[in-house]
């Protein structure tokens, strides 16, 4: 069991955005059960985060703003291996709102990512090519946070992209099994994403196994 110290501990939403739910854009298979687990979470922290990835409409992640490419294919984007995703969290759109099912209440903030057209940014606190900085890991240390605990959407990308930076910014990391799941492009995403964080000591624990 590992005892939740709310002076210390920090509880991350990531991305539990319309589109990565059931109907959305990129949809995320079963994404929506993980909303029930996520709100029993809340209830235990004392400060939580949420990131929101959003984009500006035309960012150059999306199929759409590429002549004749599909989703799903790779290009290089300024160097970078980049996946092509169906347009999703566009700024203003409600796909880009939070599912109202999720409680926001006690938020103490919430971190937009995704904002520069020019490269994609899965981690809530850098840029895919590491040169934007949201600001998160500052506020964090500003919190006094010791321990993260990293939920949301989707396990594969923002959410295991977000426990790798928060594990190597010296944070104590944790990432809850059933408060996430993965979009699985490859079938194994989800089990390759888990042994990947577990071999850098990133904790993946159940909700049941937190007090
Ligand atoms: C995400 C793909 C593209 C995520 C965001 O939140 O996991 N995935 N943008
Ligand atoms: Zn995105």
């Amino acid at each position: 069991m590992v005892q939740i110290n709310p002076e210390n501990d920090v509880l991350l939403l990531v991305d539990i955005q319309n589109d990565f739910l059931p109907g959305g854009s990129l949809a995320v298979k079963d994404g929506d059960q993980i909303i029930s687990v996520v709100n029993e979470l809340q209830l235990k922290f004392k400060k939580i985060i949420a990131t929101q990835d959003f984009h500006p409409a035309g960012h150059k992640s999306f199929a759409a703003s590429h002549d004749g490419k599909e989703i799903g294919e790779m290009i290089k984007l300024d160097g970078l291996d980049q996946v092509l995703w169906p347009s999703h969290c566009v700024q203003g759109s409600l796909g880009a709102e939070f599912s109202n099912k999720l409680k926001t209440e006690s938020w103490l903030k919430v971190v937009q990512k995704g904002l520069n057209e020019n490269v994609d940014s899965y981690s809530g606190f850098y840029d895919n090519a590491k040169r934007g900085d949201t600001g998160l890991n500052a506020y964090l240390k500003e919190t006094g946070a010791k321990r993260v605990f990293v939920v949301g959407l989707a396990l594969d990308y923002c959410v295991k992209f977000t426990a790798l930076d928060a594990h190597e910014l010296g944070f104590d990391t944790f990432v809850i099994t059933d408060a996430t799941r993965a979009v699985n492009l490859r079938p194994n995403d989800h089990e390759i994403a888990i042994n990947e964080m577990k071999s850098l000591g990133i904790q993946i624990l159940s909700s049941q196994e937190i007090n």
